[in-house]
């Protein structure tokens, strides 16, 4: 039976436009969108209406960067597909993108059917993956080409964790020819990761053992050394770059230079890049663990660079590279020794509301906000426009975010299965309210009304970005 939802009164706000209309969902799916007053907007008639008056109604947020479960350091991200996908909803996010994991010496096919299955009759909202190449070789060079025919269009390399994700200079030129040739997107965690691990071993022995030690041995100009070979590399290979988790100034520089002469090489950065700092690692007790994550948080002066890397397009999507690791008995562990504490902060709720913030502080307009946050991750991740948006035939997949509520983000209040926030007391003006996806409610009125197993696999298309 044919299912209609009328939206009536909120403010659209899209990437490319804000307009006061009713939008009209059929099916699960945006049927029509009408200015709000016209004949056609009165004329309407649904099941189920919601007000959306004062409030913005946005496409539902697509964060491209996620590691459900994920295996690091003897333990395992705290966020099951189950948990984290209903956190994302109660942060306004309809879509993770989420990082199956090669296992060095296996298939990669083992890797993503094993996170077909981590994920499968879990989620609350829709889900895909990328693919991270922990074993570059001619077998897993040929398996590449297969997964992008199956909707798998990007690969994770990592030029950091020799001897668990770690790709050499070799390896990754031979992936991004991969690539060059089956339509694939690389995407690279640019930190020199063998001139890391000496630096690690030397703090040690000196005694160097808390966590605000893991910011000072993970060099700025190690991430940006890495981030210039990283394009080198993509040059030669005629290859697209996508640099994850960009956070420090000097690699923002070099992203803009390359993007100066033309070439594919695109940027991401994280809301805790953009809010936290090495301030944050050096917090005493060992909460600074809680700060844990690679590349590192910098010092404050960097977070100026990277809004203006926003700004200026240099870097073009905010995703949450969500790894949560609880504080008692997971971060723990590198208590005493900062290089065994898992690396990653949860984030995954927080990313829209954070971002929200952003555009009150005067660091992005209303309409870069979905920008960075909805439609260029679509884009980028070849799911756009069935994602990202609001117009017809787009999934229904949208928000009404309340942009006046005041909130505090806090672990007693938020979803995500971790015990500790990031951005513990922060204050902040604007709310999710409600959410749709594929136009069933996930959120209604601050009340989730989701299930897991309604969140659906989604193939994507290859980069939209590239001719
Ligand atoms: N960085 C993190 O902080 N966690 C997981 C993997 C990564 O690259
Ligand atoms: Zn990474
Ligand atoms: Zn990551």
């Amino acid at each position: 039976m044919s299912t209609r939802t009328l939206i009536r009164g909120g403010l659209v706000i899209t990437a490319a436009e804000e307009l006061h209309a009713d939008v009209l969902i059929e099916d699960g799916r945006i049927a029509a969108l009408a200015a709000r007053g016209t004949q056609a907007a009165a004329a309407w008639s649904a099941d189920r209406v919601i007000d959306a008056s004062d409030k913005y109604v946005i496409p539902g947020g697509v964060d491209a960067h996620t590691h459900m479960e994920l295996p690091f350091g003897g333990t395992f991200a705290s966020d099951s597909f189950e948990t984290g996908t209903r956190a994302a909803a109660w942060g306004g996010t309809t879509t993770i993108v989420d990082f199956a994991v090669q296992t060095v010496g296996r298939a990669l096919r083992e890797g993503l059917d094993a996170w077909y299955a981590k994920a499968d009759g879990k989620c609350a909202i829709d889900y895909a993956f990328h693919m991270i190449l922990s074993d570059v070789n001619d077998r897993t060079l040929k398996e590449m080409d297969l997964l992008v025919e199956e909707g798998i269009t990007s690969f994770k390399l990592f030029m950091a964790y020799p001897g668990v994700f770690y790709s050499d200079d070799g390896q990754i030129l031979r992936a991004m020819q991969r690539s060059a040739a089956n339509g694939g997107l690389i995407m690279m965690h640019a930190e020199n990761g063998i001139a890391i691990d000496v630096l690690v071993e030397q703090a040690l022995q000196r005694g160097e053992t808390d966590p605000r030690h893991h910011g000072e041995v993970r060099k700025v100009i190690l991430e940006a050394e890495a981030t210039h070979r990283a394009i080198q590399l993509a040059r030669v290979a005629g290859a697209p770059l996508y640099v994850v988790h960009v956070s420090a100034e000097e690699a923002v520089a070099e992203l803009a230079a390359a993007r100066d002469k033309g070439l594919d090489v695109f940027g991401e950065t994280c809301p805790q890049y953009l809010f936290l700092s090495t301030d944050n690692l050096a917090e005493p007790d060992f909460e600074g663990a809680k700060y844990v994550c690679s590349t590192p948080l910098r010092p404050r002066e960097h977070q100026a660079a990277l809004w203006r890397g926003l700004r200026t397009n240099d870097l073009q999507v905010v995703s949450t590279d969500h790894c949560p690791f609880c504080f008692t008995g997971q971060k723990e562990l590198g208590r005493g020794d900062f290089s065994k504490i898992p690396n990653g902060l949860p984030g995954v709720e927080n990313r829209m509301d954070l971002l929200h913030q952003a555009v009150l502080d005067g660091h992005l307009t209303r309409r870069r906000w979905i920008e960075i946050a909805c439609a260029t991750p679509a884009r980028m991740f070849g799911l756009y426009p069935k994602k990202g948006t609001i117009a017809p035939g787009a999934d229904a997949d949208v928000v009404i975010y309340d942009p006046v509520a005041p909130q505090t983000i806090s672990a007693a209040t938020h979803h995500m299965n971790v015990d500790y926030s990031a951005y513990e007391g922060k204050q902040v003006t604007g709310r999710v309210e409600t959410v749709l996806s594929r136009g069933e409610l996930v959120i209604d009125q601050r009340e989730f009304t989701g299930r897991a197993g309604h969140g659906l696999y989604t193939p994507r298309a290859t980069c939209q970005y590239l001719s």
